[in-house]
């Protein structure tokens, strides 16, 4: 039996923003509870107690994509500019059961719109590298998540066939006082580059964080700074607007286009 949890689980969304332009480039979707009287918390603690269990990650997973397929998808037929970027595990995607369940969703023809994201140490797995192919495969991008925290060695990554590095928030803590944190991320910019990867900074939670990290030539942000995970009623809205800080001036927290 799975966990009775499982359907109480919402996706919410959270934009990931262009640092060039202010423009919403895409979503992360994230998962959160819903409780009896509406409030809504976050899913990690289930996340983590259902890590060994393939069964109801899988429901957990289907659960996600169902809600993206009803609140994403008429949006994506309006609007050509956007992603979802959604974290499956290489248990769940690598082990060929993914596709049967798009298609049973109907998503085939939206895989251009789907990024598949995995930790840095869930890519250097065997499991790793066939959900990386199996996804590329479906026409699905692949983003390295939580980039910086897996302690691999960079041989082994390179040899990696990705789209997207998600620089992890902890490399940012420290770029504005700290010069040997900032070079990291200077580094880290220029590997994606050589690696033909785009870039997308987490946890950026000040402007003067944005600020940097569009001088050093990160292509995206995500973070408080622009805005948490919304519900899913939100999403047209964040697209149509943007966000009004192209960086030129300090902006107010979390400030929309008018
Ligand atoms: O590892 P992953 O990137 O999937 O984690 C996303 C998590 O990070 C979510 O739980 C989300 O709520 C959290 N998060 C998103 N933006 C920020 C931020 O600006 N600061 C912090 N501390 N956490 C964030
Ligand atoms: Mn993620």
């Amino acid at each position: 039996m799975t966990d009775p949890r499982i359907d109480r689980l919402v996706a919410w969304y959270q934009p990931i923003v262009d640092l060039n332009t202010g423009k919403v480039a895409g979503f992360e979707v994230l998962s959160r509870l819903l409780a009896d009287d509406g409030t809504v918390e976050s899913a990690g603690k289930l996340m983590d107690e259902l890590e060994r269990e393939p069964e109801a990650q899988y429901a957990l997973i289907r659960q996600l994509l169902g809600s993206i397929c009803r609140e994403v998808v008429p949006v994506f037929a309006r609007r050509p500019d956007f992603y979802v970027s959604i974290n499956i595990p290489p248990s769940v995607f690598g082990t060929g059961r993914i596709a049967p369940m798009l298609s049973s969703l109907g998503l085939e023809k939206w895989l251009s719109r789907f990024v598949v994201e995995l930790t840095e140490r869930q890519a250097l797995t065997e499991l790793g590298r066939s959900s990386i192919d199996a996804a590329r495969s479906l026409g699905v991008a692949v983003a390295v998540d939580d980039f910086g925290t897996g302690h691999s060695g960079l041989s082994q990554f390179v040899g990696l066939d990705l789209d997207i590095l998600k620089i992890d928030r902890s490399l940012l803590v420290d770029i504005l006082g700290n010069r040997s944190a900032a070079r990291m991320l200077r580094g880290i910019v220029g590997l994606a580059a050589a690696l033909r990867m785009r870039t997308v900074a987490e946890g950026v939670e000040s402007w003067e964080q944005a600020f940097f990290l569009r001088a050093a030539g990160v292509d995206y942000g995500q973070g408080f700074f622009w805005s948490k995970a919304v519900p899913a009623a939100r999403i047209e809205a964040l697209l149509h607007r943007g966000f009004a800080h192209s960086l030129d001036r300090p902006a107010t927290h979390s400030e929309e286009m008018p």
